[in-house]
């Protein structure tokens, strides 16, 4: 394998790499300066089996699998990779299992795709991060089962479950639930999803879901289910809680000159971008900072101080996979000292603009929250 590289490509791989640790890492007299609008105290670690990425600490374009973030709702499950299999049910021809040594002989994948929990937001948007992800294709194994014309939905269930009180009408049913989520026949048999092994060249922990996890790349986080336990392909829609309930979206629209109130799935990342951290060095101020989409190619991003104009920040090419989050840098000269207001807001080629939190009032929801994101600086 080594044999077989020129010395062009080792030269174009060094300086890959070069340029992977280049631009975000900390120089050596570069400090950072603390957020204002965070309390001295501040834990970004919401709970025991949640983990938040501290923003402030991002140094490279891939997120470390001890940072990573996680988040989940019935804990984390031990699956053991010896006797794992994947279950493909419902309608396909050939209704059957692969283990994991074969779903690694089939066609192998590493593709950068950052994401982000749905529910991620202020103070510190620490549910997001960004990986190099290893695995097959969804479509390569879902060939191999042969989906039937009538499928419409694929149903990924995580080996993750508990007892959970299901309401109907007020009368309450107790039933053991597995996690699942479902996505439609054109993204299930698109060439992107991936059943996903392994982060950043190493297996999956357990926290993100060890041996196997779906990998939607730009949508939503819920969608990239963990211990993937089985898919079940159907004709109906899928109505489980995670589905159906939890992952919803109400937003006021104008239609035919009347609001209506219009409920949506957490699908596709909506335009995102957020400063992460502000440093100081010999030369001035540095804001290193992120976005996130749905894949939709950036037109800009820009950054604001105070009342002043919006200035171009500059984007990092070791980022710029379609899927991967993208870091951005704005060099803050003529810093006067005292407490400064900082914001970005990012443009894609559609033309569509990050929204403010304004604009953002007919959303009577909190997931979905991609709304420009001012943060506070002290300069002595
Ligand atoms: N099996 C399973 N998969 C899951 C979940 C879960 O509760 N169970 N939570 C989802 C949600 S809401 C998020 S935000 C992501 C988090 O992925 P991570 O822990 O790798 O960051 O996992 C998703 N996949
Ligand atoms: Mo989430």
């Amino acid at each position: 394998m080594k044999q077989g590289i020129t010395r062009r490509e080792s030269v174009r791989m060094a300086l890959a790499a070069a340029s992977l640790s280049a631009l975000p890492a900390l120089a050596a007299d570069e400090v950072i300066v603390p957020f204002t609008d965070l309390p001295a105290n501040f834990n970004p670690t919401p709970a025991p089996d949640r983990r938040a990425l501290d923003t402030r600490k991002i140094d490279g374009p891939y997120t470390p699998k001890d940072q990573f973030f996680t988040t989940q709702h019935y804990g984390h499950p031990v699956v053991d990779p010896e006797t794992f299999s994947l279950k493909i049910t419902g309608l396909v021809d050939h209704p059957r299992s692969f283990t994991l040594p074969e779903l690694k002989k089939l066609r192998t994948l590493e593709v950068p795709v950052g994401f982000e929990c749905s529910g991620n937001r202020r103070p510190t948007q620490g549910l997001s991060g960004n990986g190099k992800w290893t695995g097959v294709p969804l479509k390569t194994v879902l060939d191999l089962a042969g989906v039937k014309s009538q499928a419409r939905e694929f149903v990924f269930f995580g080996a993750d479950h508990a007892e959970e009180d299901v309401d109907f009408r007020g009368a309450i049913s107790k039933v053991d639930q597995q996690f699942g989520r479902s996505l439609p026949r054109e993204k299930a048999l698109s060439p992107e999803p991936l059943l996903a092994w392994a982060l950043n060249g190493e297996p999956l922990t357990r926290h993100q879901g060890s041996p196997l996890r779906l990998v939607v790349p730009g949508w939503y986080a819920v969608a990239n289910v963990k211990w993937l336990a089985g898919i079940h392909v159907q004709e109906d829609a899928y109505l489980g809680k995670f589905q159906a309930r939890w992952y919803r979206t109400l937003r006021g629209e104008m239609i035919g000159g009347e609001t209506r109130w219009v409920e949506t799935a957490i699908t596709r990342m909506q335009l995102k971008s957020f400063v992460a951290r502000v440093t100081k060095d010999a030369n001035g101020y540095k804001v290193l900072g992120v976005a996130l989409n749905d894949g939709t190619p950036l037109q800009s991003v820009e950054v604001k101080v105070d009342g002043g104009p919006w200035q171009p920040a500059k984007l990092d090419p070791a980022t710029s996979a379609k899927y991967s989050w993208k870091l951005f840098t704005y060099h803050w000269t003529g810093a006067a000292p005292g407490e400064h207001t900082i914001v970005s807001r990012v443009t894609d080629i559609t033309g569509k603009v990050q929204p403010t939190l304004e604009d953002l009032a007919n959303k009577k929801t909190f997931l979905e929250d991609n709304s420009q994101h001012p943060r506070k600086v002290m300069l002595a």
